[in-house]
């Protein structure tokens, strides 16, 4: 069965992740897109190998019956209408992140999700898809080096957009390490704190880097360095420190250069190029369930969840204080 998607926003990601569904993937089909920049979203069309649709918005492109499945990649502010209006017409969604930009937001999401029933939302968080990743989660469920105590996330950029603020550090960057922390170690946060090192100068106002501290319900710690001016490349770090042994996603690029008595290997450039393989999986595996009725990913009560604790972070960032978190009770259908 081929599964006929909507992408809603042909910016940067809406672009490589309609390359993704047309060329890389089975199963898919990119029958209608929409943007609030039409022409965008025609020239997008017109790219797509037999055509697709343009819809003159979001809400016409969901009722389209040619339509099976939505995919959101337009801003953040505008995911939770999307969201809501898909799961109105009974359609599976994946969202970017973030799933919504407040968590009332995400609780009107879930609300609706739970009313229908059925689980229809899957949040971008394509860091669970990735090979190293999953290896490294594989080694902690395994017990292999026990219970784990802590874990490092480092997420650095080599440079920003002029828009980014300094509370996106936490609620566009970080809420990936967050999303990575809960599902590492299968756990909640339960209280964050802020450090401010000192500023990188190339990152002008921004409060940059940021250093962050998650709290988790059973004892462990995480910090989350963001360092998003650092300019030599896109270095993704994780390690998981356990009570006899430790394990860290590898370094380096699929190959490693020595000459003249060094050995080089390749940072990459952007997350398009750390984790097209993830995101390549990520939609594949969604396509398959969406196909057959499968279980999705990242649920609305991850974004939910992630939406929760970033927010806390950003008191905390503006108050210098530790900020507890409470998630409330979890819904019988993401057990
Ligand atoms: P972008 O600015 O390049 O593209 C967003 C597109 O959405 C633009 O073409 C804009 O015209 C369109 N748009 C805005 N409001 C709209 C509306 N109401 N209806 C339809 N289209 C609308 O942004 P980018 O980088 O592609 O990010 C999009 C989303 O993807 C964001 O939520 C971002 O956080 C997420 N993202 C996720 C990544 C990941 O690693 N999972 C990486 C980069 C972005
Ligand atoms: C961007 O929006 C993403 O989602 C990337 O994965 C992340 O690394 C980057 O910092 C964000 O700005």
């Amino acid at each position: 069965m081929t599964v006929n998607v909507g992408v809603i926003g042909v910016g940067m990601i809406g672009k490589d992740h309609i390359r993704r569904l047309t060329t890389v993937l089975a199963g898919a089909a990119v029958t209608g897109v929409t943007d609030v920049n039409l022409d965008a979203a025609q020239q997008v069309a017109d790219g797509v190998p037999g055509g697709a649709n343009v819809h003159s918005n979001g809400q016409e492109l969901i009722d389209d019956d040619a339509v099976d499945a939505v995919v959101v990649c337009s801003w953040g502010p505008t995911h939770e209408e999307y969201v809501l209006a898909a799961i109105e017409a009974g359609k599976p969604v994946f969202c970017e992140k973030p799933l919504a930009t407040t968590q009332q937001a995400c609780r009107r999401i879930i609300d609706a999700e739970v009313a229908f029933g059925r689980r229809l939302v899957q949040v971008g968080y394509m860091r669970r898809y990735d090979a190293a990743y999953r290896a490294l989660k594989g080694v902690v469920d395994s017990g292999d080096i026990g219970t784990p105590t802590m874990l490092h996330s480092t997420h650095r950029n080599p440079s920003v957009p002029g828009h980014y603020t300094r509370e996106m550090a936490i609620t566009d960057t970080a809420v990936h390490d967050i999303d990575v922390a809960r599902w590492l170690l299968a756990d909640e946060v339960v209280g964050v704190r802020v450090l401010k090192p000192r500023k990188n100068s190339l990152g002008g106002e921004l409060e940059d880097p940021l250093f962050i501290l998650l709290e988790m319900a059973g004892g462990a710690l995480v910090d989350i360095e963001t360092n998003v001016n650092i300019r030599y490349g896109y270095d993704i770090r994780g390690e998981v420190v356990g009570e006899t042994g430790t394990a860290s996603l590898g370094s380096g690029g699929p190959i490693s250069v020595r000459r003249n008595n060094l050995v080089s290997d390749r940072v990459p450039e952007d997350w398009r190029e750390r984790f097209i393989g993830a995101y390549d999986v990520e939609f594949q595996e969604w396509i398959d369930a969406v196909g057959s009725g499968g279980t999705f990913g990242p649920s609305s009560w991850d974004g939910y969840a992630a939406a929760v604790v970033s927010d806390a972070a950003v008191e905390a960032l503006h108050s210098g204080e530790r900020v507890a978190v409470e998630l409330g009770e979890k819904p019988a259908l993401y057990s």
